[in-house]
């Protein structure tokens, strides 16, 4: 491990990316409520916090969107196309017969599993999230109920998810499957593909395919192969559950996923509330949320590779946003888009890597650290009563520092230079002492007419983000002495 000076001046040096720059974020309320596990018995409730347990520790993992749309890259028959890169087949229009040619094509030799969970872990991340099969019906794995697998056919013929499993359970790095449960566009009966197959829906919203012949014949038959070929599960990430509030078809899934592992989690956009409640895609919520929750995020535009979009966010963003999630309570689960070959773009293992540099000077700050006890930091809704998108009360967000607990410590994270002398926020507790988690160097604490001081030396150590512990005597208690 370099010494931390050297990693220091790397930092430094990233910190010079312009993404916190901004005094003032417009923050959009994602709607957190709309997925909270519904009541359940006593014993369940209980069984669903065990569950939670090694999630709410972990706090940071690693999204891995890959599939035979990481051949085109975001390009069709010599044109750019719009959006999302994974997105390809629905925004070209892309004909399944075409669109399944390219497994023809895909041949990732360079693909290394124990490679890709080794970035994981220099990153910092504690667990891994892949795509068994996304919204084009292609599968990671080899399946029974389809030969619509990267086993049966592609050139590469391996099993991509048996590969990473195993690599992740050499290095005990929990690994959880994301399925597209409801999209399915190589499947006449899947939801989504309207050029093919027609609309899902008629005009009088009655339901044109036979949904429920997918969602038995494939994807719960593959939900069911990936909960027992492929080792211990941690969560199952359902998404864009599209005609899954009738009869049980989402309650299906959830007996698949309990009969068969017990622990797994499931996420929020299964159609039914899941384990812990997922965000919109990039949507951090402005305040602290007091159930489980977790925002997909992506480290570009995009969450399939494309060749074009370097606009990838900086080590100092990432480290923001983090500390940011765990701060109101949630985790973070950063994307990838691995290339055709299989390597994951450097400049997004660069950025990873320079993150999980500061974790590992930092982490105690993260890993497993409760919520902020204050809240006035995080900022405030406007004064003008203007309201988001969404009607919610619209929040100017605070960037200067963020706070993150453990039972009797305080991490002050601090991403610009402090006020001089730093005022704690009000609390009847007596601070024991406080020290830069970097170097354990001691910050004076001072007491004045009932508030109380740190003097952080400036410039702070690492303008990256600057983590000081305050110690004190028990859990916050709000107010003055
Ligand atoms: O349509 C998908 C998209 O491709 C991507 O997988 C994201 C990740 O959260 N989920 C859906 C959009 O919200």
């Amino acid at each position: 491990m370099p010494p931390y000076s050297r990693r220091l001046k790397t930092a430094s040096l990233r910190a010079a990316w312009p993404a916190l720059a901004l005094a003032v974020l417009l923050t959009a309320v994602p709607r957190i409520g709309a997925q909270s596990p519904a009541p359940v018995s006593a014993g369940e409730e209980a069984a669903r916090q065990e569950r939670l347990k090694w999630f709410r520790e972990a706090k940071y993992g690693l999204f891995i969107h890959w599939g035979l749309y990481a051949v085109p890259a975001g390009e069709w028959k010599g044109k750019r196309i719009v959006g999302l890169g994974e997105w390809i087949m629905n925004r070209a229009r892309i004909p399944v017969g075409e669109y399944s040619r390219l497994a023809t094509q895909f041949n990732p030799v360079k693909f290394d599993a124990d490679a890709w969970v080794k970035l994981a872990q220099d990153a910092g991340m504690k667990y891994i999230v892949i795509t068994a099969k996304h919204h084009d019906g292609f599968a990671l794995f080899q399946s029974k109920v389809s030969t619509y697998d990267v086993v049966d056919a592609t050139p590469f013929k391996r099993d991509i998810l048996k590969e990473l499993a195993a690599a992740c359970a050499r290095a005990r790095m929990p690994l959880g499957f994301y399925y597209s449960q409801s999209q399915d566009w190589h499947d006449p009966n899947g939801a989504g593909n309207e050029w093919d197959f027609g609309p899902d829906l008629g005009p009088d919203k009655k339901e044109r395919k036979q949904y429920d012949k997918y969602l038995r014949e494939k994807a719960e038959p593959q939900v069911r192969e990936l909960l027992t070929e492929y080792g211990p599960v941690a969560l199952v990430w359902f998404d864009t559950p599209r005609m899954m509030d009738v009869g049980d078809r989402a309650q299906r899934f959830t007996k698949i996923v309990r009969e068969l592992q017990p622990s797994t989690l499931i996420d929020g956009r299964l159609g039914v509330s899941g384990d812990y409640v997922t965000t919109g895609d990039n949507v951090v919520p402005p305040e602290v949320q007091s159930t489980a929750w977790e925002v997909p995020a992506t480290i570009n535009h995009t969450w399939g590779y494309k060749t074009y979009d370097h606009d990838w966010k900086s080590p100092g963003a990432i480290i923001f946003k983090l500390v940011d999630i765990v701060s109101k309570g949630g985790n973070y689960l950063l994307n990838v888009g691995p290339m055709a070959n299989g390597i994951i773009p450097e400049p997004s293992q660069y950025v990873l890597r320079s993150a999980g540099d500061w974790l590992e000077v930092n982490g105690e700050a993260v890993y497993g650290a409760g919520a902020t006890p204050f809240g006035e930091e995080l900022g405030e809704p406007s004064s003008k009563g203007a309201k988001d998108v969404r009607g919610q009360p619209l929040m100017l967000a605070r960037t200067e520092w963020r706070v993150t607990t453990k039972p009797g410590k305080l991490f002050f994270t601090f991403f610009a230079e402090p006020r001089a002398p730093f005022e704690l926020p009000a609390m009847k507790n007596t601070v024991k002492r406080a020290y830069r988690l970097a170097d354990g160097a001691p910050i004076e604490v001072t007491t004045d007419a009932g508030r109380t001081i740190l003097t952080i030396p400036r410039p702070i150590l690492d303008p990256m983000a600057t983590v000081i512990v305050v110690e004190i005597d028990g859990p916050v208690s709000r107010g003055t002495r």
